[in-house]
């Protein structure tokens, strides 16, 4: 499914909601392929979602896209929270409140990984339609690791808003 020549599609989830998404989550892409050892191959629309989790904050954009990387997902892992930082995330306690850039490794090839870092499928994907839908739109059907489908998650998934609103603007995915 996922390798060539040592390489391995991951999935990683885009998400805002202060400051100015769009911006954040194309500059996001843009750091992620200047850093060596991965390419996007492909972005999902922005979606505008409704919060997950902790309803009083803004509301979400959310994206997805398919990476090809010859890191390890330990690798990437921090890559990703290294971009976070240099995008103006700061951590806090607060788990699931508001906050300028979200990177979200989902799927790192077929992997099933439970580390103290790192949970890959990413724990809660299966049940976030800000997720699916994006997911959806770029690979059509998928079976996640473990078995599972991915229209089977989207049929099962509660109703949360969650609404197409434009393009990621990074055509180098394409
Ligand atoms: N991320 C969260 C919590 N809730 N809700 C939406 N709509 N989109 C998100 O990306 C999101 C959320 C924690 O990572
Ligand atoms: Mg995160
Ligand atoms: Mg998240």
């Amino acid at each position: 499914m996922t390798s060539d020549k040592g390489s391995v599609n991951a999935w990683i989830g885009l998400g805002a909601n202060l400051g100015d998404p769009q911006k954040a989550i194309q500059s996001a892409l843009r750091l992620l392929v200047s850093k060596s050892g991965t390419s996007v191959t492909a972005v999902s629309s922005f979606y505008r979602t409704a919060p997950v989790g902790f309803d009083d904050q803004p509301d979400f954009l959310n994206g997805v896209a398919r990476v090809k990387t010859s890191l390890g997902s330990g690798v990437l892992l921090e890559r990703l929270l290294e971009i976070e930082a240099e995008i103006g995330r700061i951590r806090t306690s607060e788990r699931f409140g508001p906050r300028v850039i979200d990177l979200d490794l989902l799927l790192f090839g077929d992997q099933i990984i439970d580390s103290d870092v790192l949970s890959v499928p990413h724990p809660r994907m299966q049940l976030r339609r800000f997720v699916l839908e994006p997911l959806a739109e770029i690979e059509g059907e998928m079976v996640f690791p473990g078995g599972v489908t991915l229209s089977a998650c989207l049929r099962d998934c509660d109703n949360q808003e969650v609404a197409r609103e434009g393009i990621i603007d990074f055509p180098e995915a394409n």
